[in-house]
């Protein structure tokens, strides 16, 4: 009586660039995060580069050993677009896709079932030359690439996830110039979210032709509080929650655009045809959240585009990224999903902290308590939302392993595994072992870690 179904899917997330490393090997093109990267312009916070990560391309056999040591059922990764289609269309790059073909093979022979993410922010430089996610013909590149990877895989990957966070590549990637490409215009970041799902719906379609098992997208939540109850931080509110929270889920999961989407990017704003709302509205068969943190958000005359801005919680817990920890939004978010989007199966596809490492460990390896009450707490909330009626069937920590935390670089650890970037050896924190023993009791153990 664990309060998680029989069978719930325990594992663990990564993304290609993040852990890979070797990216141009193989034959394979530059991706725009390699790019991003090697430019000192826009990589200005520390240099770091996915060049070596985690080495996961040449330790991918031993990688997967250890997955089934620590008792994963399953394995979110991501495929590297330019790895596949160095040139982004055309030809396939058969070395690239048989990294992939390798590791789904070794999955599965160790019992463990491959997730599988097409976009995970690493698009083809040579695509990004042809203007990347601002030209409309980016929705058939990535039918075409989500094509190859379909045929390739599909009977042996049973769910696929098109986008990563689509809110963050546009948001970050072409509003706040943070993330590749390293962008800074409102105009662009409302054509990229468009595109986006766009090609979102153009590979559904695609799956559809090709596959008979699932398909879904992963978005990030954080559901926004009003920092009090006057009339402009609830607007404010309102506006941050259009843009972060529904301006992917509503065109994909309801066929429209939020309203407060409108006074948000002003001009920059073209109302969606009723063809791209069609378009991005396929049926899908899952969703994933992503799940983190919460924000607590007041009206500001300055914080443009959204004349919202983020308020500090000051004294409650806040993990390195400076994300504050609080489980019970989680719990809320997933309700809140289904009241505005129905009863659709719902995986947790990231949830984590980042925790630097404390100088105490012991035989079993680094003692990161943090951690390991961070994610009994939220595992806790995730079986809340279960009880309350939201049709969970699975959950993924981010991350397996340290690694890239893209423009942070490597300062910010996020693994249950952690990663001595020297030696490159693979070392399980207690929080490895406590997710063990929480997956090996189906989420009983939640009770005596909680
Ligand atoms: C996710 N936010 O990114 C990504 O999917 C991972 O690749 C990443 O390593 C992980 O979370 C930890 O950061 C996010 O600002 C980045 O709300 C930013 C936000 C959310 C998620």
């Amino acid at each position: 009586m664990s309060g998680f179904p029989k069978s719930f899917l325990w594992g663990a997330a990564t993304a290609a660039y993040q852990v890979e490393g070797s990216p141009l090997a193989d034959g394979a093109g530059a991706s725009i995060w390699h790019r991003f990267t090697h430019d000192p312009r826009l990589m200005i916070a520390t240099g770091d580069t996915g060049d070596v990560a985690c080495d996961h391309y040449n330790r991918m056999e031993s990688d997967v050993e250890l997955m089934k040591q620590l008792g994963l059922q399953a394995y979110r990764f991501s495929v590297s677009w330019s790895r596949v289609l160095p040139e982004g269309t055309g030809r396939v790059n058969e070395a690239g896709l048989d990294f992939y073909r390798r590791l789904v093979d070794r999955l599965l022979e160790a019992g463990i079932e491959p997730l599988a993410t097409l976009y995970h922010w690493d698009l083809p430089a040579a695509l990004d030359d042809r203007g990347g996610w601002l030209n409309r013909e980016s929705a058939e590149w990535f039918a075409e690439y989500a094509g190859v990877m379909f045929r390739a895989l599909d009977g042996k990957v049973k769910k696929w996830a098109t986008l990563n966070e689509p809110w963050v590549v546009a948001d970050g990637g072409y509003l706040n110039g943070v993330l590749a490409p390293g962008h800074r215009s409102i105009f662009e970041c409302a054509i990229v979210s468009r595109n986006l799902m766009r090609a979102h719906g153009r590979a559904v379609q695609t799956y559809r032709e090709c596959g008979a098992h699932e398909v879904g997208l992963v978005i990030n939540i954080e559901p926004k509080y009003p920092a009090s109850d006057s009339s402009e931080d609830l607007a404010a509110t309102a506006r941050a929650d259009a843009y972060m929270n529904r301006q992917y889920f509503d065109p994909a999961l309801l066929g429209t655009c939020p309203e407060e989407l409108r006074e948000i990017y002003g001009e920059a704003w073209e109302d969606w045809s009723a063809e791209d709302l069609a378009l991005c509205c396929q049926p899908v068969d899952f969703v994933g959240i992503n799940y983190y943190t919460r924000s607590v958000v007041r009206s500001s005359d300055t914080a443009w585009p959204l004349f919202a801005e983020h308020v500090v919680q000051e004294g409650a817990p806040h993990t390195e990224t400076n994300w504050e920890v609080f489980p019970e939004a989680m719990t809320r978010t997933l309700l809140w999903f289904r009241e505005r989007y129905g009863d659709l199966p719902v995986y947790i596809m990231e949830n984590g902290a980042a925790f630097s490492d404390p100088a105490t460990s012991d035989a079993d390896g680094i003692l990161d308590e943090d951690r390991c009450q961070y994610l009994a707490e939220h595992i806790a909330a995730v079986r809340d939302a279960i009880a309350a009626g939201v049709d969970i069937r699975g959950y993924m920590v981010w991350s397996l392993f340290d690694n890239l935390e893209w423009a942070l670089g490597y300062a910010k650890r996020f693994g249950i595994v952690h990663v001595d970037y020297e030696t490159l050896a693979r070392t399980p924190k207690h929080s490895a072992r406590l997710y063990g023993q929480i997956i090996a009791s189906n989420g009983a153990e939640l009770e005596h870690a909680a």
